[in-house]
C-alpha cells in the first residue's frame, strides 16, 4: 500500500498528541465492500437512502425498508476489516496515546469487528432491531420477517435500531461525543461527506479550539476549508500513515 508523505508540521502535532478522536463515516467502510450513502454505488433499486432511512418510509412500506436493510446486512456480513480499521486498533491497544475514541456515523459495526473497543455509534447499529414503541423488545435484525415485523407487544413494529432522518440522536451518546471532542488534542475525520447533522458539527468543536483536525477523504468536503490538513487518500492508507507517525513519536 502506498502511504502518503505527511507534512512536517502535521508530524510534529502527531508526536505531541495524547487524546485522539476519530470521527468516521460511510467512506470508512468502502474498502470493506460496504456501499456509501451518497455518490456512485450509493443507491438501492433506484432508491436514495435518504428516502428509505426515515420513519415515514417505514410507516408507508415497512417490508420495503426491511428488504433494503437485509440487503445491507448481507453486504456487511461479507465485509472484511481493512488496514485502516487495524491501524486504529493498534493505536488503541498501544501506549503511544492516553486515549483513542472512535465516533462513527456508521451502523455496520465494522470498527468493533476489527477490535476497536472505545466506539460511540452516533446513528445506532443495523444488526439490532427494536420495537417502534420502545416497549423494550430488542432482536437480531436477521430474525425479523420483512413481511411481518409486528412486535409481540402488539402495539408497534420491529424496526432497525438506527437513527433515521428526522429522528433525534440518543442524547447520552451525543453528549458523550461532544465532551470527547472538547477534550481531544487531535482529531481525524475519515470518510464522511460532512453533510449530515448534528454529526457534521462535531469536528468544529475541536477545530474551533485550535486543535489539529485532519481530514482523510479522496474528495474535498464542506469541512475541508476549516481543517488543519486534508489527506486526499483512502481511509486505509491515510490512517496507517497517521498511526505510524503517532507510534514513532514523529
Ligand atoms: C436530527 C442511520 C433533529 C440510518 C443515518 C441541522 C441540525 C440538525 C438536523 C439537521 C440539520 N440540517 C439538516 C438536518 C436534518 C438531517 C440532515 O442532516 N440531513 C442532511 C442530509 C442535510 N439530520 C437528521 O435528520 C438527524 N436528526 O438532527 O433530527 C431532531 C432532534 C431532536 C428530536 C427530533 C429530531 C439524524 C441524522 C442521522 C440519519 N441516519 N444513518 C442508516 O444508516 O440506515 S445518516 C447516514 O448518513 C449514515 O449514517 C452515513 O454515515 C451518514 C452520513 O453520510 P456519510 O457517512 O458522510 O457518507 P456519504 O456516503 O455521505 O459520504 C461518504 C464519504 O466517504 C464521501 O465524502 C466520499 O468521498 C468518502 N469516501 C469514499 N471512499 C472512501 C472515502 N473516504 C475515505 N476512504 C475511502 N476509501
Amino acid at each position: 500500500m502506498n502511504l502518503p508523505e505527511l507534512p512536517a508540521d502535521l508530524r510534529a502535532s502527531l508526536g505531541k498528541a495524547r487524546n485522539l478522536v476519530v470521527l468516521t463515516g460511510a467512506g470508512m467502510s468502502t474498502e470493506s465492500g460496504v456501499p456509501v450513502f451518497r455518490g456512485p454505488g450509493g443507491l438501492w433499486e433506484g432508491n436514495r437512502p435518504e428516502d428509505l432511512a426515515t420513519p415515514e418510509a417505514f410507516a408507508r412500506d415497512s417490508e420495503k425498508v426491511w428488504r433494503w436493510y437485509r440487503w445491507r446486512l448481507e453486504k456487511i456480513a461479507l465485509a472484511e476489516s481493512h488496514d485502516g480499521h487495524r491501524a486504529l486498533v493498534d493505536l488503541e491497544q498501544g501506549n503511544a496515546l492516553d486515549q483513542v475514541t472512535v465516533i462513527t456515523q456508521n451502523v455496520d459495526g465494522m470498527h468493533q469487528r476489527a477490535g476497536s473497543r472505545n466506539v460511540l455509534e452516533l446513528h445506532g447499529n443495523i444488526t439490532r432491531a427494536r420495537c417502534s414503541t420502545h416497549c423494550g423488545e430488542v432482536r437480531d435484525s436477521l430474525s425479523v420477517d420483512p413481511a411481518n415485523c409486528n412486535c409481540p407487544c402488539g402495539r408497534g413494529g420491529l424496526r432497525p435500531d438506527v437513527v433515521w432522518f428526522g429522528e433525534g440522536l440518543d442524547p447520552d451518546v451525543l453528549t458523550r461525543a461532544e465532551r470527547t471532542l472538547h477534550e481531544a488534542d487531535m482529531v481525524w475525520v475519515v470518510g464522511t461527506s460532512a453533510v449530515v447533522y448534528p454529526a457534521a458539527a462535531l469536528p468544529g468543536l475541536a477545530a474551533g479550539r485550535g486543535v489539529c483536525v485532519v481530514e482523510v477523504n479522496p474528495e474535498p468536503t464542506p469541512l475541508t476549508s476549516r481543517l488543519t490538513h486534508s489527506l486526499r487518500v483512502p481511509a486505509s492508507a491515510g490512517l496507517r500513515a497517521l498511526a505510524l507517525a503517532v507510534a514513532s513519536g514523529s
